[in-house]
């Protein structure tokens, strides 16, 4: 088989970028190691930045994202017991984000993609590998159905996430990697009844940092701060609920609806980031070359800037004949991903509580939010970092 772009993964990275490829007439094709049934159960991000709305609607997939999700604007940072709201709009010059779940981008995005009779190769395991991606002629192998099959490609973008084949096929001195691991994890439960609160609470206790979210507004999306240790089997929900109360201020706590667990997974947190991005005629994109601590909410926005700025240079290497977008690509992708990297890691320091840092760390960063909350220069910062630093 040959194509112009060979696609690894069909998380949002690979799908976004497939039918951005496609609206700009460039061939390619999506293969994703699990079927699209397991992809779409994957319960993730819930918050978007204009930036990845913008890029829905240029895929030609936003009517239901304009319809179903819910245009938030501003968010509550809740510690020593009260809540105070950050506004985006006032602080931003009129910028909001919008929830609407991971589930649903990746879904709108499957949907256009059989519409339109594109190529996806699920099901393919661990059999992908990436050959000649140093030279003019890449070549990406796969085993389906038992059968060997080999595609030859123009180039290989790698959409399939941190634990994909594509980062790890690059020779090792070529990459520099940078990580920090988190001592602790978020427990994460969704269920169907109304959120607490019609905007996200992120909230700063002695027992530990929670978030109330949402995916609509008679589906809940909660999480705690748990030991690495925990394991999700021993986490009943009303012991989830009952551990989410105590970190609640009385009204949140009152207004607390508990239901019947439809997904509940503990997630590790991690900052991560491989450089460059590029090598030869392979690009990494999304997770595969950066992993953010899901508080600042900017992992899938990432991936979409990602996939923004490579697209644009591939349509200008095929349309243009012209490489300096591609050349540029790692360069610029990585300038938006290192501020969102320190917003994220900012936004986790300030909110969990650290092992070994005690009660002086409880008090520095309680002087910090109050900080926050009262400065508007210091609330702007936030703001315009959460709704999204330009392209
Ligand atoms: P994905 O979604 O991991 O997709 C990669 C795909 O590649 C496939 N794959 C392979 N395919 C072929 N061959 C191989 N060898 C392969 N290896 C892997 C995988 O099966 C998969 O389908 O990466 P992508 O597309 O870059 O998307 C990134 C986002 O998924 C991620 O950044 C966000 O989910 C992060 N995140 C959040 N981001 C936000 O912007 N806002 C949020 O509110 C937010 N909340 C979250 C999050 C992530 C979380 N977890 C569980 C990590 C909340 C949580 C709890
Ligand atoms: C979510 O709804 O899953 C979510 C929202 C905001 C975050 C992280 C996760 O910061």
């Amino acid at each position: 088989m040959r194509t112009q772009v060979a696609i690894i993964g069909a998380g949002p990275s690979g799908l976004l970028l497939g039918q951005l490829l496609y609206k700009a007439g460039i061939d390619n094709v999506v293969i994703e190691r699990q079927s699209g049934e397991y992809v779409l159960g994957r319960i993730r991000a819930g918050v978007l930045e204009q930036i990845a709305v913008d890029l829905m609607d240029e895929c030609g997939v936003g009517a239901r994202m304009h319809k179903e999700g819910l245009v938030h604007e501003g968010i509550e940072l809740l510690f020593k017991g009260e809540r105070h709201r950050i506004d985006f709009p006032v602080l931003t010059g009129g910028k909001t984000v919008v929830v609407y779940g991971q589930t649903e981008v990746t879904r709108d995005l499957m949907a256009a993609r059989a519409a339109e009779g594109l190529q996806t190769i699920y099901e393919v395991g661990d059999t992908v590998s990436l050959h000649d991606f140093d030279g003019e002629r890449p070549r990406v192998r796969y085993m389906k159905d038992g059968a060997a099959h080999e595609i030859e490609c123009d180039f290989i973008a790698g959409c399939d996430g941190f634990h994909g084949v594509s980062r790890a096929s690059v020779p090792r001195g070529a990459i520099t990697e940078y990580e920090k691991v988190y001592p602790f994890g978020w427990l994460g439960l969704l269920a169907d009844v109304p959120p607490v609160f019609h905007e996200l609470i992120y909230a700063n206790t002695d027992r530990g940092f929670a978030l109330c979210s949402m995916r609509s507004p008679t589906r809940s999306r909660y999480y705690v701060q748990v030991p690495l240790t925990d394991k999700v089997e021993n986490w009943s929900d009303d012991a989830f609920y009952d551990e989410l109360a105590l970190r609640l201020d009385p009204e949140a706590r009152e207004r607390l609806v508990r239901g019947p667990s439809l997904e509940k997974s503990i997630a590790p947190l991690r900052s991560f980031v491989a450089e460059p991005m590029r090598f030869g005629r392979l690009f990494l994109a999304g997770d595969a070359a950066h992993i953010v601590p899901p508080t600042g909410a900017k992992g899938l926005n990432l991936a979409a800037s990602d996939v923004k700025y490579l697209s644009r240079g591939l349509v200008e290497f095929y349309r243009d004949r012209s490489s300096e977008g591609i050349d540029h690509y790692s360069e610029r992708a990585l300038k938006r991903i290192w501020k969102a990297e320190r917003f994220s890691w900012w936004m986790t320091q300030l909110l969990h509580k650290f092992p070994g840092e005690g009660a002086i760390g409880q008090k520095l960063q309680e002087a910090e939010l109050e900080y926050l909350v009262g400065s508007r220069a210091a609330s702007t910062a936030l703001a315009e970092n959460y709704v999204g630093l330009p392209l």
